[in-house]
Order: C-alpha cells, then structure tokens, then sequence
C-alpha cells in the first residue's frame, strides 16, 4: 500500500497590513472651535430710554457702562462713582473717539475715590459722541442723544 499523504501546504500569507496609517488627520482643518469666546460676559446694559440722569461706576480703570442714552435738549447729570481708591478720574465728552475735534464737554474737576461727583452737562443736540475719563483713555464709551 502506498500511503498518498496530502500535505497541505500551508501558506503563511504575511499581508502587511499597513493599516497603521488609520488615524485621521485633523491638523489640516481651520480650527472651527465651538468654544470661540461666548462674548457674552458681563454684558454692559444697553439703555433703551433716554435719561437726564446716570450713574456710571469706575472701578478697577474702567467704567461700568459703555453706553449712554441721554435726551436731547436736556441738562444731563452725570455721577460718577469712583471706587478706585486714591485714583482720579473724570468725566469728558467728545464728538468722536478721534478726539482730533472740540470736546463737547471738559470736566471742571476731577474725582479722587473712593468718592462720588456729579457732573452737569449742558445740553447736548440729538447725535451720538463719545465719552472717556480724560485720564485714562481706555475708560472710554459712546454717548447717544435723542
Ligand atoms: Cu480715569
């Protein structure tokens, strides 16, 4: 008898995979962060009806407010609050953040907190100006009249 042995041939097939390059690349994208700053911090109130007066505050070099709304026509009582203690500061108004035109309003004096003062301002046409404490510029905001 003669034995017929079948020998499966056994081929070790070495696929090399080169699966390893599976990770995507992302570096190649404009970063579209969801978490782009949600400016929506402390929003500073907008006003809505004109006032002949407010208070703004100053603290830590910067107002509380960065928008005003006064009526037109009007004698305008501005108080600042300073609460920065042994920091000037005052209030002015402009006709344009430029500043390169007449100042609407000069501040007769300044305020040295931790104090209040009220300015009175004479009444202003109908227009948007601007304001700042002449002392710090950064402390600066927008004025509308109607
Ligand atoms: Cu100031």
């Amino acid at each position: 008898m003669r034995r017929w042995f079948t020998l499966p041939t056994l081929l070790f097939a070495l696929a090399l995979t080169v699966s390893a390059c599976s990770t995507a690349k992302d570096t190649g994208f404009p970063a579209i962060a969801a978490s782009s700053s949600t400016s929506a911090s402390p929003s500073p109130s907008v006003p809505t009806t004109p006032v002949t007066a407010v208070t703004i505050i100053a603290k830590s070099i910067q107002w509380d407010l960065k928008q005003l709304l006064f009526q037109a026509n009007k004698k305008i009582t501005v108080t600042v609050d300073n609460q920065d203690s042994a920091v000037p500061h005052n209030f002015a108004i402009w006709a344009d953040p430029t500043r390169t035109n007449k100042e609407i309003y000069t501040p007769t004096k300044d305020v040295t907190g931790v104090a209040t003062l009220a300015y009175q301002i004479p009444p202003l046409k109908a227009g948007t100006y601007y304001f700042e404490c002449d002392i710090h510029k950064n402390m600066n905001g927008t004025v509308t009249v109607k």
